[in-house]
């Protein structure tokens, strides 16, 4: 049953919130009534165009046709740095926390200005130009954000590939983006540890011959290859280059980047967003989600990799004319009490993380955190997955000592923003529920006939209508984006996610209903880690499920059918996890490997996933209906050999 416990917000964070209760109704009810003046009215206030509009919104799910703002110019460059030069140039942008307890660096908007403009200069010397492919492969080092800065500045469209990726996967980015110029490093520093950036690259390039140059940034001063004619040292390049470099002029619905995501089937998406929708809606959630004020510190602990990264590491903080903090390194190095120990360093307002990371600290014990002050934290949030009640009441009470609102945001890649979540002002918080839906989102409970459920009730989570940050294609391939997300319910965005709403309206987000993992908060396919496991020549066929993991949320569980002959072994095992390092990334191995005779399979053939995901998760006394297996033999044997996970 769900946890019962309401958390009344402290009065004194909504004396002092841009949105208080009585707020969140009227504003909500009218941004469902008027949709269009609503959010001509966000546009304006949170966003610096050049020519405003002529048209709010024109979208029509039935063709996944999706545009906001249609007429009107900026450039989120501008918008993120130079509209607060006057007003703020001298001021905190970025601290950077490096990996090293003993460096971080802090550039105020005036510096974050002047580096984004001579890196923009250097594409341009390198013939980037707007609309060009640029691939960002890089650590947590200030440069990530200036090179997605510079980028927009040109109409240069960024696609940022996670440093934790393999070459393998680095290079199926960079060709289906088609990209034209990559920027790394030559090593990433995580924990002490290096991570072989410029050697995957050089890899990855092989394969690529679209990328004419490589810029890259010395972090780690390891020895790297150069190949001459291509490679160019980062800081060289950017020391030799103009600081004045005026904006492109971008249509609101111009690409301002592409970010890979993992689908149910298939490769990953290359998920598009534009300008103007995605920016009004970046700051908007930014300001009025974490109840952001001018000066204070905000700490989004997120990679750039990845969709949180981009909105509100980069995008949205700077929209704000706020203070972002960047960190390099791990929560637990040297000891973890890192979060804390920089919560403290840098008198941090608002932290925004992941529950895998919040439930790996819970294991270790309160005294790592109790060992700090944290009187400077105000707001708490939560972003990734769901989290649990328990994980959450100790961020709420440990962390946050009962004084910080949670703020647990539902969104996705594909949806740009928060969409789904309390507001620190507004909202009585329920642990383990994300709540209600923010302004202007319309969500709906969707039975197993795709009708909608009204009042309580369980099924999957579908959105009604259009919001600004909406992703509007797949990167060359519009069919798959209308097929994947506005097919199977005519007239909804479907989200992949299975949603209960409670009697008080509450939004309670069970997990995928697809054949996509969430393992510490990162998304994986099962396709793409059963299509790297049979690329190894012993195997014949493999089948991957998720079961519960008590730190990773989501483990990975793999069948594999050995071809004939083959003798299985833990050496085996250990290639096989090794190709799936190889080919997506480390974060995709799998926890368990099963050797199997055969999967259970309808008699169509069809694999049944339900019940390799209760083997897996060890519920076999609960194995569902089985009368459709062509072979019940198969079960059994599996259920004999199953490996105890979790
Ligand atoms: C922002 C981000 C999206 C998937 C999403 C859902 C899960 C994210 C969540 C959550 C429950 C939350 N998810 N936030 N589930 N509560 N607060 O994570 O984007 O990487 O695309 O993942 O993550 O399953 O569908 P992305």
């Amino acid at each position: 049953m769900p946890h019962e416990k309401v958390y009344p917000v402290p009065p004194e964070i909504a004396a002092r919130a841009h949105i208080d209760a009585e707020g969140y109704r009227t504003l909500y009810a009218r941004s469902l009534q008027e949709p269009e003046a609503f959010w001509a009215e966000q546009a304006q206030r949170f966003i610096t165009w050049e020519r405003r509009w002529e048209r709010v919104c024109d979208w029509d799910f039935q063709r996944a046709h999706i545009r906001w703002f249609e007429g009107g110019r900026l450039n989120a460059c501008v918008n993120c740095l130079d509209r607060h030069l006057d007003s703020r140039g001298d001021q905190t942008a970025l601290i950077w926390e490096s990996d090293n307890p003993a460096v971080s660096q802090r550039f105020t908007y005036r510096e974050l200005h002047a580096q984004v403009c001579r890196l923009a200069n250097v594409l341009k010397n390198q013939g980037i130009g707007k609309g060009d492919r640029v691939c960002i492969y890089l650590p947590m080092i200030p440069e990530a954000a200036v090179a997605m800065l510079a980028c927009a500045r040109i109409g240069a469209i960024h696609s940022v590939v996670f440093g934790g990726f393999s070459a393998e996967a680095l290079r199926d980015r960079i060709l289906d983006a088609d990209c034209r110029l990559l920027i790394t490093a030559d090593e990433g520093l995580r924990g002490g540890k290096h991570v072989p950036l410029k050697a995957n690259a050089d890899q990855a390039l092989r394969e690529c011959p679209g990328v004419r140059s490589v810029l890259v940034v010395r972090r780690s001063g390891g020895k790297i290859g150069w190949t001459e004619g291509r490679d160019v040292w980062y800081h060289e390049a950017v020391a030799a280059a103009a600081e004045d470099c005026p904006p492109e002029s971008m249509e609101a619905e111009d690409p301002l980047f592409i970010l890979y995501t993992s689908g149910s089937t298939g490769k990953p998406k290359g998920v598009v967003h534009t300008t103007g929708g995605y920016m009004v809606y970046a700051a908007m959630t930014h300001r009025y989600v974490f109840d952001y004020h001018d000066g204070e510190i905000y700490w989004c602990t997120a990679d750039v990799g990845w969709v949180t990264g981009h909105t509100y590491l980069v995008y949205g903080p700077l929209a704000n004319g706020g203070i972002t903090l960047m960190f390099e390194g791990v929560p637990t190095w040297p000891e973890p009490d890192r979060f804390w120990q920089v919560v403290d360093k840098h008198q941090v307002n608002i932290f925004y993380t992941a529950p895998t990371a919040i439930r790996a600290l819970m294991r270790l014990g309160d005294d790592y955190v109790k060992r700090t002050s944290r009187r400077s934290l105000r707001i708490l949030g939560s972003v990734g997955e769901p989290i649990n009640p328990e994980a959450w009441e100790w961020y709420y009470h440990v962390v946050g000592e009962g004084r910080c609102p949670i703020v647990d945001t539902w969104w996705q890649t594909e949806t740009g923003g928060h969409m789904i979540t309390p507001l620190p002002g507004a909202t009585p918080l329920k642990p383990g529920s994300a709540a209600w839906p923010f302004f202007g989102v319309e969500a709906v409970i969707l039975d197993d006939k795709g009708k909608e459920i009204e009042g309580p009730g369980e099924g999957v989570l579908a959105i009604k209508r259009s919001w600004p940050a909406q992703a509007r294609t797949l990167y060359g391939n519009h069919q798959r984006f209308l097929e994947t997300y506005f097919k199977l319910y005519p007239g909804y965005y479907f989200t992949g996610d299975g949603a209960r709403r409670d009697e008080d309206g509450y939004f309670w987000i069970t997990g995928r209903v697809d054949d996509v993992l969430n393992v510490s908060g990162h998304r994986l396919g099962t396709a793409e880690i059963e299509s790297a496991l049979v690329e190894h020549p012993a195997v014949a066929e493999a089948a991957v499920v998720g079961f519960p993991h008590d730190v990773k949320g989501q483990g990975i569980y793999a069948y594999v059918i050995l071809k004939e002959g083959v003798q299985p072994g833990e050496e085996l095992k250990r290639e096989l996890s090794e190709q799936v390092s190889r080919d997506i990334g480390p974060i995709a191995k799998p926890d368990v490997i099963q050797f199997a005779r055969d999967l259970p399979k309808t008699r169509s053939g069809k694999i049944m996933r339900r019940i390799l995901r209760k083997i897996a998760a060890g519920q076999i006394d609960d194995l569902g209906d089985t009368s459709t297996l062509a072979d019940p033999g198969v079960v059994e044997e599996l259920i004999r050999n199953r490996i105890q996970a979790g």
